[in-house]
């Protein structure tokens, strides 16, 4: 053992460290320690009693506060730290390392000097708590060991939550250098336990090295390592190799009479109806957030979700359109909320179906009564529309009983869905895999609040992953080309959209996304013929009707069918003059890619001189 980190450490955390016996570990904590100035370092291993330990201290500390149901937490991220900060996260490059040109990046050598400068010292007075965790099911082909080191008990709660405990699995690794770690420090804070210096937030991610170090930050998509920083560094690894990390739900679909469970994996943009879906009732889930996908020994696309909890958005979660999260919501379990309001110890969010919400309580932004407006005289919402609740996903009564299979999950489907309000149909099915990967790379949405900026802006968001991939866009999309074409048995590939307008009214209801889902399950199971159009197969009217009927036992009107799925021919050119431009400045895009999108460019504009039309229905394709 290292004299200068022994010097930091009790009795136990000495015994751990020592029966894991890595120098690798070692050496990242003194470093870690040396730098950031601790009181002590804390290591923690998997027991009850140290995940106890952790939850408790989170409230000692005032990061978290107990409401009235039991085991019902809350946490405020500081007032302009509600959301991933984009701006602030860089990848650190040294000359072989490529990236996107969406990603922001800094030259290592200056990146780590400012971090360092940061983190100096922004532990002093305080503990680093150090827990080992493992993304993925533990003892499988997808695990990666993942160490946290923070002076935030609420971070290391949440991870509590949301990932596997990994002690044992960094005990296997003898002595290697094979794991990721994260290092993050709020920094100082306020009276209200919230990250003073905010301004001063970095997050600077470390590719080569397989470390993230984050600071003066709380929010958990900028403060929690293995959420949003490990899919980077999981990104990057999975690209020099030959496998998937990806932003997608994992859910099985459970067709209505049939005895069969259907496993789809799906990405969409933050706020475009991923955890929904997920989420659907019937379903099951096995993940609502990352995804590493493999091809096993048979040649099958297998899933795993690397998380065990959700860290969901609560916005318009209500009985109505989000049952299943409601019901989690509002009884008694371990879980967090934060930036939500609390009355008199119980939480409120937005769109939670209430009539009787109260007018004063406290929020993200302190003391808040109805009317209250912040410095630019806009009024104050009762709740952040990027609120969120953390918990572990065996709570839920939906959970699939192979959500921790160390095999993962064989994967049929892929879903891709934006947030469009006036071109992609609800649901349509890719032609060839090669279609697929297009679909995804396409994939568009209106920004949102989980992103800080403006909410409302068309963005392009390819595999929802674009924030997170620190590999060119061409590797990135080779590789899911690649990937396809190793399978022996692909999944089929779907796009959805849930956000179509007239007017500016929905055309669906939430819950109507169940049939989109159910026909897709249906087409890997060969139950229903389709439409072959330029954008993908479509579903036929009957089969819509048959699934409307047998679900939720109402009619799908003809009317309803050709103004959901009719074919905007018009809008379709437009958005693929979008894609072009997106694409033109990305070197080295794949040939596959440029082939769909010319083939799919070459049938819409033959068909709008054929036709002279902007729109075309389903039939004029039969
Ligand atoms: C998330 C996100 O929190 O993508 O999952 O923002
Ligand atoms: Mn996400």
């Amino acid at each position: 053992m290292l004299s200068s980190l022994a010097q930091f450490l009790d009795q136990h955390s000495r015994q751990l460290l020592d029966s894991l016996d890595n120098e690798h570990i070692e050496k990242q904590l003194d470093n870690f320690a040396k730098l950031c100035k601790p009181s002590r370092v804390v290591v923690l291993g998997d027991s009850e009693k140290e995940i106890h330990y952790i939850r408790e201290l989170a409230k000692e500390r005032g990061e978290e506060a107990s409401l009235e149901l039991s085991g019902h937490t809350i946490h405020f991220d500081g007032y302009h730290d509600l959301a991933r900060d984009l701006g602030s996260t860089k990848v650190l490059t040294t000359p072989v390392v490529k990236l996107s040109k969406r990603i922001n990046a800094i030259d290592r050598d200056r990146g780590l000097s400012e971090i360092f400068g940061l983190l100096d010292g922004s532990m002093s007075g305080k503990d680093m708590l150090v827990k080992f965790y493992c993304l993925g099911p533990t003892n499988s082909k997808f695990s990666i060991g993942a160490m946290q080191a923070s002076d935030s008990a609420y971070v290391l709660h949440s991870e509590d939550l949301l990932y596997r405990q990994g002690f044992k699995q960094f005990a296997k690794l003898g002595g290697s250098k094979e794991f990721f770690s994260f290092l993050h420090s709020a920094g100082a804070l306020d009276e209200r336990k919230t990250t003073k210096n905010y301004d001063k937030r970095r997050i600077y991610v470390d590719v080569t090295d397989g470390k993230v170090y984050s600071v003066n930050n709380q929010y958990a998509g900028n403060s929690v390592g293995l959420k949003k920083l490990a899919l980077r560094l999981a990104i990057y690894r999975a690209n020099h190799q030959d496998w998937l990390a990806e932003h997608m739900l994992i859910a099985g679909v459970h067709p209505v009479n049939k005895k069969r469970v259907t496993y789809f994996v799906g990405a969409y943009p933050s706020m475009c109806g991923k955890t929904s879906t997920a989420m659907i009732p019937g379903n099951t889930i096995v993940g609502d957030d990352i995804a590493y996908l493999r091809k096993d020994r048979e040649g099958n696309c297998r899933a795993a979700n690397i998380e065990h909890g959700i860290f969901g958005i609560i916005q318009d979660v209500n009985p109505v359109d989000d049952p299943v999260i409601y019901a989690a919501l509002t009884t008694p379990r371990e879980l967090i909320f934060s930036n939500v309001l609390v009355s008199e110890g119980y939480p409120y969010w937005l769109g939670m179906g209430k009539e009787d919400i109260p007018e004063k309580g406290v929020n993200f932004s302190g003391d808040w009564w109805k009317g209250k407006k912040d410095s630019d005289e806009s009024e104050i919402p009762l709740a952040h529309p990027n609120a969120r609740y953390t918990m572990r996903l065996a709570e839920l009564e939906n959970v699939d009983p192979n959500y921790d299979d160390r095999k993962g999950v064989i994967v049929e489907g892929v879903l891709y869905g934006g947030r469009d309000s006036d071109t992609n149909v609800p649901v349509s099915e890719a032609l060839s895999w090669e279609h697929g990967v297009y679909m995804g790379a396409t994939l568009e949405s209106e920004t949102t609040s989980a992103i800080i900026g403006k909410a409302g802006v068309r963005r392009h968001d390819p595999m929802a992953n674009i924030d997170f991939i620190v590999v060119p866009l061409g590797k990135y999309l080779e590789n899911h080309f690649e990937f396809g074409k190793r399978l022996v048995r692909k999944p089929r590939v779907f796009s959805t959209n849930y956000f179509l307008k007239h007017d500016g009214k929905y055309l669906n209801t939430k819950l109507d996304k169940k049939v989109w889902i159910l026909w897709a399950e249906g087409r890997v199971h060969n139950d229903y013929d389709a439409i072959r159009t330029p954008i993908g197969f479509l579903p036929k009217l009957s089969d819509l009707d048959y699934l409307f009927k047998d679900i939720f036992q109402r009619n799908y009107s003809k009317e309803d069918y050709l103004e959901q799925f009719s074919v905007r021919v018009s809008k379709y050119l437009e958005k693929i003059l979008r894609i072009e431009q997106y694409f033109e400045n990305e070197s080295d895009l794949p040939e596959e890619f440029w082939s769909v999108l010319k083939t799919q460019k070459s049938e819409l504009l033959e068909l709008k001189q054929e036709t002279g039309k902007d729109t075309l229905p389903p039939e004029y394709f039969t």
